[in-house]
């Protein structure tokens, strides 16, 4: 009778479990790639292409650039770990092969884009403050 009592428990968890919000963080979900909905233009010859940053956000979070342009990741990646993909707290979908490597020391870093593709990344430590972007790459 106990086991029994358990198991019809364990039913009604693992239901509510399944039948939860119809997005998910982390991946691949509808919606703008880590909050980027209008992306600050950067493809002109001369533009400048360095995301700054200090706690709590990218500046700009949010960049086109052209493949085969290279953008500067600027600040203390010991206090912000630079990590690719979608916050983990985050929605959107993002180009396959992600060429930002996870940086957590310091505190430049330039990344080449040769593909066209949205390209997420995110603080490690204060992706919880909405410390995210993305470059899109056209
Ligand atoms: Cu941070």
């Amino acid at each position: 009778m106990r086991s029994k009592s358990w198991m019809a428990i364990w039913a009604v968890a693992a239901a509510a479990w399944s039948c939860g919000g119809s997005k998910t963080p982390g991946t691949g979900q509808a919606g703008p790639v880590n909050g980027c909905s209008s992306f600050t233009d950067a493809t002109a010859p001369g533009a400048s292409r360095t995301v700054t940053f200090t706690f709590p956000s990218y500046s700009p979070p949010c960049l086109l650039i052209a493949a085969g342009q290279s953008v500067t990741f600027q600040g203390s990646f010991a206090d912000h770990p630079l990590q690719p993909g979608v916050a983990p707290n985050s929605y959107g979908m993002e180009g396959a092969s992600n060429p930002i490597p996870s940086t957590n020391s310091g505190s430049t870093a330039t990344v080449a884009f040769p593909d066209a593709g949205t390209y997420a990344y995110y603080c490690s430590r204060h992706f919880g403050n909405a410390m995210y972007g993305a470059v899109q790459v056209k």
